[in-house]
């Protein structure tokens, strides 16, 4: 058929990854013509190289009916931008191309949660060994970034080109060319601290200290996303708080979160640090994986219980955040004790291109390698990791 053919067609080309000073520089030579013409190429070309991969999904993940729901709405949006491959182009297709792009965005807003659902919909239908769940994994963190990368380019097109153009914002887009780490610090901590004390009624205090390796000035900025920036300082901050709350349940007096913001040459680092009595290294691995996450969680029910952070989607999401312009997260735990999460970002914006995943041989032999045999002895005949199942 036809969008089959085009899917073939447009899976062929590999997804141009742009750098944050191309978005800068596209954003203020603002030209919605040129930016017009790249995305209604970029955009097939990145949706058709990750609807390639759903297809290669386990079967039994592709028979689940969430994930019938994702599959249906990419190939609507991938027919949606394919109709203005070969439109002449004026003013009235470049309004129809935003509000197209609007119409897509509003489509996939719940995607995750979809996508959440439908593992959760394999697990209680299904038993899945643990070359299923690699593949899941290895799908999941594909999937997520792409998506990050194709919100990324709609964004800015629609923020834009939108009309609504905000002259008195030094931003470009959603990128702030100034972003103040500090100020998201603090807007990220003040409102996980709003959900800690709604559920804990107290919380741990934040301090926070930095270090300017280049300039010795005060202020740490760098270009970014600030919305990126916030979303994984929120999600950090959840967990540590929550550990440091169930770990002084009877006491009210909380050792603070501590904060360290470094920006070195190459560098930015984040360290949150918590006295929340950390978790066994045989967990650490876990925290980041889609499949332990989503056992249903037993206060979903229940609507005045809303945990404050339930390792959901959270973390594994928050790294591939960091990772879409090649900064990561790390978790480092001492049982016992306490937890240290740095977020690393790139300083220089040169270096902060965009990370995709490319649909090609090796991408596909991905799902069908078998979990290697193990070429290390151990008990339980596992592999190196001690499988345990769920977090809850
Ligand atoms: C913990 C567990 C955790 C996960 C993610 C971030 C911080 C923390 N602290 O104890």
């Amino acid at each position: 058929n036809n969008i089959g053919k085009m899917l073939d067609f447009y899976s062929q080309f590999n997804p141009s990854p742009l750098s944050i000073k191309q978005f800068i520089d596209f954003g203020l030579n603002a030209c919605a013509r040129k930016s017009f013409i790249f995305l209604r190429k970029e955009l097939p070309v990145r949706l058709a190289n990750i609807m390639k991969e759903i297809h290669l999904l386990p079967e039994n993940l592709l028979k689940m009916p969430s994930v019938g729901i994702v599959n249906n709405m990419y190939a609507t949006s991938f027919e949606e931008i394919i109709h203005f491959e070969k439109v002449d182009v004026n003013e009235t297709t470049l309004d129809t191309f935003c509000q197209a792009l609007i119409k897509i965005r509003n489509r996939h807003t719940d995607v995750v949660q979809t996508m959440a659902q439908g593992v959760l919909e394999l697990k209680e239908s299904h038993d899945v060994d643990i070359q299923t769940e690699n593949s899941i994994q290895y799908f999941l963190d594909r999937f997520f970034m792409s998506r990050i990368s194709i919100r990324m380019l709609i964004n800015q097109h629609t923020l834009l080109f939108g009309g609504q153009l905000n002259g008195h914002s030094r931003h470009v887009g959603c990128i702030d060319p100034s972003c103040d780490v500090i100020d998201v610090i603090k807007d990220a901590y003040e409102n996980a601290r709003f959900l800690c004390d709604q559920y804990y009624l107290a919380s741990p205090e934040l301090r926070v200290k930095q270090h300017n390796e280049l300039e010795r000035s005060s202020e740490i900025r760098i270009i970014y996303v600030p919305s990126h920036l916030y979303h994984m300082l929120f999600e950090l901050f959840k967990n540590s708080m929550r550990a440091v709350m169930e770990h002084h349940g009877e006491s009210d007096n909380y050792p603070p979160l501590e904060v360290l913001l470094v920006r070195g040459k190459e560098d930015i680092c984040v360290k949150i640090s918590d006295r929340g009595g950390g978790i066994p290294r045989s967990q650490t691995d876990h925290l980041f994986k889609y499949m332990y996450s989503t056992a249903p969680q037993p206060s979903k029910s229940d609507a005045h219980t809303v945990p404050l952070a339930g390792y959901g989607y959270g973390l594994p999401l928050s790294r591939l955040y960091a990772r879409y312009l090649h900064g990561d997260i790390v978790l480092l735990s001492c049982e016992g004790y306490g937890t240290d999460t740095i977020i690393y970002l790139k300083a220089l914006s040169t270096e902060a291109n965009e990370l995709l995943p490319i649909f090609n041989k090796t991408s596909s032999k991905f799902y069908r390698t078998p979990v290697p045999t193990a070429d290390w002895s151990s008990q339980c005949g596992g592999g190196m990791a001690t499988r345990q199942l769920s977090m809850s």
